[in-house]
């Protein structure tokens, strides 16, 4: 698990470079946004279970046969194994972005998502079209101009949506 830091460490260990002036650069542009990056995770935190629901409500109305006999969230048990995953992936990501890297949300939440899907027969393209609708949430939620100092968040919000993209296709 690295964050932006440790990546780029890792990264000129792996070459037996130094850190070069350009990677600093970035690094440095980083920090100076900072404030924008922990706003954003604060917001989507304490947005999360209103993201996941709402998420949820939105895909099984437009997929009914998932919450119909037979379908792979009817039951009270597989519907809150559902929006479990639908909270643990938006968790991973809020932890993506806080560190800057995908790296924690590829290891500790996607690597193998897939072929447990396969293997619980859950289908995971309707996975992915709920992890993009807590996409269109989070990033409405957190690049609100309202209620907080306005800056240019587009770079940040781009890269917050690269790592619901990259959820939704690890599943899909
Ligand atoms: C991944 N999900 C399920 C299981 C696991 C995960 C390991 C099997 C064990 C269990 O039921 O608890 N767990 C989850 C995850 C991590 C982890 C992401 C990452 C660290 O540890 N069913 C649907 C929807 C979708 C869904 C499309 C969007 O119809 C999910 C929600 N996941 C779903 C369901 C089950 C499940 C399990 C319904 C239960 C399936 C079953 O038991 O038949």
């Amino acid at each position: 698990m690295f964050d932006a830091f440790t990546k780029v460490v890792s990264q000129a260990d792996a070459r037996g470079e130094f850190v070069s002036t350009s990677q600093i650069d970035a690094l440095a542009a980083m920090v100076a946004e900072s404030n924008k990056r922990i706003d954003a995770v604060n917001r989507i935190t304490g947005n999360a279970s209103t993201i996941v629901a709402n998420a949820a409500r939105s895909l099984f109305a437009d997929q009914p046969q998932l919450i119909a006999p037979g379908g792979n969230a009817y039951t009270s048990r597989r519907m809150a194994a559902c929006l479990r995953d639908m909270e643990i992936i938006l968790r991973y990501v809020t932890y993506a972005t806080f560190a800057g890297d995908a790296s924690v949300l590829d290891d500790r939440c996607l690597n193998g998502l897939r072929e447990t899907y396969l293997a619980l027969g859950t289908p995971g393209a309707s996975v992915a079209v709920g992890v993009q609708k807590m996409k269109e949430a989070a990033i409405a939620i957190a690049n609100d101009p309202n209620g907080i100092t306005p800056g240019d968040c587009s770079s940040l919000m781009s890269e917050i949506g690269g790592y619901f993209d990259r959820a939704a296709a690890a599943v899909s």
